[in-house]
């Protein structure tokens, strides 16, 4: 194996809280029920696909694509303000001594994220400079589980699919990664689903694959 490819949300920051409260304001706001379960069915699904699981609840009329735009547009706004809020704290000695060490042993790292926002998260973490490669939701057409956000990672690295590990907290994303051909790493959620290829508690197990 040559290469680690990472999920953000949910693998190296937390920002599932932040989703969360920021869909739930706008779910308040349209008299819509939303709950952590309900969120949980977000993990690294796209924007607009997360805002068509929350209108599975709404029972009012049609929403013009104008108008989905612009409540993805208020949630994103709502979710910016609370990222913008993260410092290098979010990020843990493990998660950061982990990845130092996986560079020192010579593999090479990417990010493989469907948000739009990882570039600003990166940057309020002090975690950009970690990664030889970017890829992420400003990069793809389609979201996991389609393995569009992979296959780019590891292009962009110049690694083959079977040489790359993928680590994953969402079951689209271990879909996504077995569909791109790599290696599904399955943490914290996907721990517990039976299609990661191997199964990890804390992040500093990525170690003892090597
Ligand atoms: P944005 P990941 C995903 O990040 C989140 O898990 C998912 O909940 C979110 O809807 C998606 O990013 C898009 O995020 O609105 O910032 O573009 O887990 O793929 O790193
Ligand atoms: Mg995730």
């Amino acid at each position: 194996m040559k290469a680690f490819i990472f999920d953000l949300d949910g693998v190296l920051v937390f920002t599932d809280q932040f989703h969360y409260e920021a869909w739930k304001e706008l779910a308040d706001q349209m008299g819509i029920y939303f709950d952590k379960e309900i969120n949980n069915r977000l993990r690294g699904v796209s924007r607009a696909e997360s805002l068509e699981i929350i209108l599975e609840r709404y029972g009012g009329p049609q929403l013009s694509r104008q108008k989905k735009a612009e409540l993805m547009e208020q949630k994103n706004r709502s979710y910016r303000k609370l990222l913008a809020g993260m410092t290098p704290l979010d990020v843990s000695a493990e998660v950061r001594e982990t990845l130092a060490g996986l560079r020192e042993k010579g593999y090479k790292l990417a990010l493989g994220s469907s948000s739009k926002n990882a570039r600003f998260i990166l940057e309020r973490v002090a975690l950009t400079g970690a990664f030889d490669a970017i890829s992420d939701g400003n990069n793809i057409t389609h979201s996991k589980p389609d393995p569009e956000v992979f296959v780019k990672a590891g292009e962009y690295l110049g690694v083959c699919p079977q040489e790359c590990y993928v680590v994953e907290d969402a079951r689209a994303g271990i879909d996504a990664a077995k569909a791109a051909g790599m290696k599904a790493v399955g943490i914290g959620e996907a721990s517990g689903y039976e299609k990661a290829d191997v199964k990890i508690g804390h992040f500093s197990e990525l170690l003892e694959l090597t």
